[in-house]
């Protein structure tokens, strides 16, 4: 297996194939909007977290499809909502004009909000699930995106933040970015019947992982054109954002990304199971362009 993302595609194919396969049908723009907010590419990275963590136990492919395809709903919608023009006020997304820009602010909004309540209903529908396994799910996902997870730190990012520390900074990730991130592999262990300790391994992983992936988010933003990265080159910049390479500089924070995805993968090796591709992802997370 060579490290060049190639051994993502599959990965990608496959949730996207289920997400379409998922989604309403109707001609309404709410349901055009839906889909062009969910199908517009994407690296799926949170799905394939879910792949990798399943992988290393016993879980049906069903389930595993269902709960990426969750977290790829919940995470399609935060993406909605943080473009808003009361938000980042963004304008390109994955390559396209942002949904806000394509159907205008009242159906990105109820784009959005139509996002949250269909991942959780696939979980709860799901008859590949065990009932007591479901709850946990939802649990677990509604507290990563909620007022104390990715609302948590959405509400830090918009707040005057200038001057913050490195430790408010990485705070205010852990729960925009990481809450979720930690999640899916937490989900992903669980559906797969992981003991406690490689699901507690997990978590610590994703920690790593998830600031890791943050801190080349904020770098691609000034480094990476908006054809490779697919959105709007410079707008922390523009929205004045407080971002890593502001508060401890260009180099320090591609030294601290590799740093913190070494760290994973110390971590990753003590797991019962082949720890290999979250290895790899890890590698591809720390030196990502787009
Ligand atoms: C909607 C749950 C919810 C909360 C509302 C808007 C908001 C509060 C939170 C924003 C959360 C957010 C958008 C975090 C940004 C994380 C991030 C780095 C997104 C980019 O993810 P990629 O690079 O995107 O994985 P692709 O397009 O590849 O899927």
């Amino acid at each position: 297996m060579t490290n060049s993302g190639n051994w993502i595609v599959p990965y990608k194919e496959r949730v996207n194939s289920v997400l379409e396969s998922l989604l309403p049908e109707d001609n309404s723009i709410l349901t055009k909007a839906i889909s062009y907010s969910v199908l517009n590419g994407g690296k799926r990275l949170r799905p394939l977290l879910v792949y990798l963590s399943s992988e290393l136990g016993k879980s049906t492919s069903e389930a595993q499809d269902l709960v990426s395809c969750a977290v790829e709903l919940i995470h399609c919608y935060s993406l909605i909502h943080d473009d808003l023009p009361s938000m980042d006020d963004d304008s390109l997304r994955r390559g396209l004009p942002t949904c806000h820009k394509k159907f205008g602010e009242a159906i990105a909004i109820l784009a959005g909000d139509a996002l949250q309540p269909m991942a959780y209903s696939l979980l709860i529908n799901s008859n590949e699930i065990e009932d007591k396994l479901k709850i946990k799910l939802v649990a677990l996902l509604s507290k990563a995106c909620g007022q104390n997870g990715m609302v948590e730190g959405q509400i830090l990012d918009i707040s005057d933040n200038k001057s913050i520390s490195l430790e408010e900074l990485d705070y205010m990730h852990s729960k925009k970015t990481g809450s979720l991130i930690k999640t899916c592999l937490e989900m992903g262990g669980l559906i797969s019947y992981l003991q406690v300790n490689d699901i507690n391994l997990l978590k610590e992983y994703g920690e790593k992982i998830g600031l890791a992936f943050q801190i080349r988010d904020d770098i691609i933003d000034l480094e990476s054109p908006s054809e490779v990265s697919g959105k709007t080159q410079g707008a922390d910049v523009l929205n004045q954002r407080v971002t890593y390479p502001k508060v401890i500089g260009m180099e320090a924070s591609k030294k601290r990304a590799i740093e913190l995805c070494k760290e994973a993968q110390e971590i990753v090796t003590n797991l019962s199971g082949d720890p290999v591709k979250l290895i790899k992802l890890s590698d591809f997370i720390s030196n990502r362009h787009y």
